[in-house]
């Protein structure tokens, strides 16, 4: 397999080793991983559908880079950076996809507009989302080492249609967080609303 590398236009000339560092920084070994198999399944998920391989390599490889950030620092970072103050209702599930874009951005130097959308939508999806969106947060959800039946059919559905494949992860996470009777973030509710009826 050939290393992988990212055009400097993305990463301000930035080595995808040091992007391993920052990532190592932040993430325990398992969650480090995690976020080198996303980044090989969206890359081989833009190469199946003709989107742009690096961007969503890189959003990939950079998802859950926020994820073990403390929940102090998330407090801090909503309360003094202008995000929606609501946002200290919900948790690092909810958090690490539309806060850590502040870390990426902040301590990563990323700026790519498309790299950070994908990734703030990672969790909850958006009523609107891109190819690029649908493959950041598909590939999250049938990286290799996923391999629960809902998973496996989620995969079987990425061979042909993203919005298909996202559409079953959304109906998986509305299920689990009310089996779980964890609190639903309303953009959440309002991704699933937008797939199960508008979308082809
Ligand atoms: O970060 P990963 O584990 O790889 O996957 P993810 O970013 O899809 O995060 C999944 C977690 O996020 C899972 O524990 C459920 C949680 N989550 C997603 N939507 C919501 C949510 N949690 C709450 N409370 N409310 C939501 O709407
Ligand atoms: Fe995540
Ligand atoms: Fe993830």
């Amino acid at each position: 397999m050939t290393e992988i590398t990212y055009p400097s236009t993305l990463t301000h000339g930035m080595s995808r080793a040091e992007i391993l560092n920052h990532l190592q920084n932040r993430l325990d070994e398992p969650r480090y991983q995690h976020c080198l198999r996303v980044e090989q399944t969206a890359r081989e998920l833009a190469e199946r559908f003709n989107a742009d391989v690096d961007r969503a390599g890189l959003a990939g490889l950079l998802h859950d880079y926020a994820k073990q950030v403390p929940v102090s620092t998330y407090e801090e970072t909503i309360v003094r950076n202008g995000f929606d103050p609501d946002l200290l209702n919900y948790n690092r599930g909810v958090w690490h996809g539309i806060v850590g874009t502040w870390f990426i951005e902040t301590e990563v130097g990323i700026t790519d507009k498309l790299v950070l959308q994908a990734i703030s939508r990672h969790t909850t999806g958006d009523p609107e989302m891109t190819l690029l969106d649908e493959i950041i947060f598909v590939a999250d959800f049938i990286e290799p080492a996923r391999a629960l039946p809902i998973e496996q059919k989620a995969r079987e559905a990425a061979a042909t249609d993203m919005t298909e494949a996202t559409r079953i992860e959304l109906e998986n996470t509305l299920t689990y967080l009310i089996a779980n009777r964890k609190v639903v973030y309303p953009k959440t509710l309002l991704t699933y609303n937008a797939f199960v009826t508008t979308r082809a």
